[in-house]
C-alpha cells in the first residue's frame, strides 16, 4: 500500500471539505486549502458552512485530531485533490480559471512520485491539458502525456458522483471511477481512495473519465427535462401528470423522474454544456433538454399567474434552495420563479426557507418580498407555492387551509 503521509486537498467547497475531513478521520494527515480566509478559519474552528448531514460532527472530530488542518496556501504533499469550481460563463462555455489557478498554487509544491487528482467536474481532455501546464511551469519534473514511461507526477480525474444531502454516505460507499492518464497513474489513485471508500474503482483512462462524469449528469438532465415536457403537456390538456408518472412507472422497464419548477444546483444545469459545447452539431437532443429545463421557471409563473385570484393577490412562496433539506441557493429555480413574478404581481411574495436567514441580493431589493416564517407567509397569501420540497414543506400536506390556492410544483402534496 502506497504511503500517503499527507493529502492537500485545494477547494474545501461542497466537495473538498467532506473529501478532506473523511480522510482525516482515516487517519491521514490532510491540509485543507482554500483561497478565501473565512472559510479557512470556519473550517479551523470545527465549523463547516455548508449543511450536510454527518459533516459538523466528522469535521468537529478531524479538528479535534489535528489529522485535518486549513490554510490558504497549498504545502508539500503526496497528493493532491483538486476539488474547486468549474463553472460556465454567460455563453456556457467551461470557465477553468479555478482550476487553473489551483494547478498553478500547487506546482512550486510538487515533487517526483506526487499524485494529482482532478475531482472538479471537467470537459474532456483537460486533464491532459492541466498535465501540459505543469509540465511548462516544472520544467524539472517529467509530467504523463510526453514521456509516460518516465512519468515522475502521477494525474488522474477520478470525479466526485455524490449527491448533496448524502455526500458523506454516498462518498464512502458510491463506485468511482478512476482515469488516471497513465496505468501507473490510475493504479496510485486507487490506492489512495480505498484508504476512504468501500465503493468499487473503476480504472480507464483520463479522457474516458471526464466523458463518464458528464454523461452521468446530461443522462439526469435529458431525464428531468422529459418529465418536465410531460408536466407541460398534462397542464394543457388536464391531465393529472403525477398519477400519469406513478402509473407509467408501474411498467418494469420505465422510471420517469419528477418535473419540477427547473433544474437547479452547480452540477446538472452546468455539465451538460461541457458535453454540448464541444461538439455542438452532435448534440441537439442535450441542448434541447437544457432549454426545456431552463425556461421551466417561466413557464411556473405561467401557471401561477393563471391561478391567481388577482394579480394584486398576495403569494406565499415555499422554499428558495434548489432543492429539498439542502442550504444552496446556486442557480435555484425557485429563486428564478419570484423573480419573475415579482414583475408581473402587483400584491406581496411572503417567503419562507427553513435553511436561510436573508434574501439573496437578486431579491432583497424589492420591497414587495419578504423573508417571514411559514405560518406567517401562509397567513398573509392567498394562494401557496410550494417551490422546494424540503420535508418541512412536505409535512404541510394536510396544513394548508381549504381557503387557500395551493400550487405544488413538486408534487409532494398529491394524493
Ligand atoms: N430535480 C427535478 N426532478 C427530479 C430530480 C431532480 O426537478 O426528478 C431537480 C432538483 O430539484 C434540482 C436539480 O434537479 O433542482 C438537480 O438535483 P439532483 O438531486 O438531481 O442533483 P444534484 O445537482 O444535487 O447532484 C447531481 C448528482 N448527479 C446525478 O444524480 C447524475 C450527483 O450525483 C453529482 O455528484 C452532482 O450532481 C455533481 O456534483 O455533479
Amino acid at each position: 500500500m502506497a504511503n500517503f503521509s499527507r493529502i492537500c486537498v485545494i477547494g474545501l467547497g461542497y466537495i473538498g471539505l467532506p473529501t478532506a475531513v473523511l480522510f482525516a478521520n482515516q487517519g491521514v494527515e490532510v491540509v485543507g486549502v482554500d483561497v478565501n480566509q473565512e472559510i479557512v478559519t470556519a473550517v479551523n474552528s470545527g465549523k463547516a458552512p455548508n449543511v450536510e448531514p454527518q459533516l459538523d460532527i466528522l469535521l468537529k472530530s478531524a479538528i479535534e485530531s489535528k489529522k485535518l488542518r486549513a490554510t490558504i496556501r497549498p504545502e508539500q504533499a503526496s497528493a493532491f485533490i483538486l476539488a474547486v469550481p468549474t463553472p460556465c460563463d454567460e455563453k456556457n462555455f467551461p470557465d477553468l480559471t479555478f482550476l487553473r489557478e489551483a494547478a498553478d498554487s500547487i506546482a512550486p509544491f510538487l515533487n517526483p512520485s506526487n499524485l494529482i487528482v482532478i475531482e472538479s467536474t471537467i470537459p474532456i481532455g483537460t486533464t491532459e491539458a492541466i498535465a501540459n501546464r505543469l509540465a511548462i511551469t516544472r520544467p524539472d519534473l517529467i509530467f504523463p502525456g510526453r514521456s509516460n514511461n518516465m512519468a515522475q507526477v502521477n494525474i488522474a480525474h477520478s470525479p466526485e458522483r455524490v449527491l448533496p444531502g448524502k455526500i458523506i454516505q454516498e462518498f464512502t460507499s458510491n463506485d468511482r471511477v478512476i482515469g488516471g492518464m497513465t496505468p501507473a497513474c490510475s493504479n496510485l489513485t486507487a490506492k489512495l481512495y480505498r484508504l476512504a471508500t468501500v465503493g468499487n474503482l473503476h480504472q480507464t483512462n483520463a479522457r474516458t473519465a471526464e466523458m463518464v462524469k458528464l454523461s452521468e449528469n446530461a443522462y439526469r438532465d435529458i431525464n428531468i427535462a422529459f418529465a418536465n415536457e410531460l408536466s407541460l403537456v398534462a397542464s394543457k390538456l388536464n391531465v393529472d401528470v403525477w398519477e400519469v408518472i406513478k402509473l407509467a412507472n408501474q411498467h418494469p422497464r420505465v422510471n420517469i423522474l419528477s418535473p419540477g419548477p427547473g433544474v437547479g444546483g452547480h452540477c446538472i444545469p452546468v455539465d451538460p454544456w461541457f458535453i454540448a459545447n464541444s461538439a455542438p452539431n452532435e448534440t441537439p437532443l442535450i441542448q434541447t433538454a437544457r432549454n426545456i429545463n431552463d425556461n421551466m421557471p417561466e413557464k411556473i409563473v405561467n401557471r401561477i399567474i393563471d391561478m391567481l385570484p388577482s394579480l394584486d393577490s398576495n403569494i406565499c412562496c415555499l422554499g428558495l434552495t434548489y432543492k429539498g433539506n439542502v442550504n444552496d441557493l446556486r442557480g435555484s429555480p425557485a429563486v428564478r420563479v419570484i423573480q419573475l413574478l415579482i414583475n408581473q404581481v402587483k400584491g406581496n411574495i411572503y417567503v419562507s426557507e427553513p435553511y436561510i436567514n436573508t434574501l439573496p441580493p437578486t431579491l432583497s431589493n424589492e420591497k414587495r418580498i419578504s423573508l417571514v416564517n411559514t405560518k406567517a407567509a401562509i397567513d398573509h397569501s392567498a394562494v401557496v407555492v410550494l417551490l422546494t420540497d424540503h420535508q418541512e414543506f412536505i409535512d404541510l400536506r394536510h396544513q394548508i387551509p381549504e381557503t387557500k390556492i395551493r400550487i405544488d410544483t413538486r408534487g409532494v402534496w398529491a394524493g
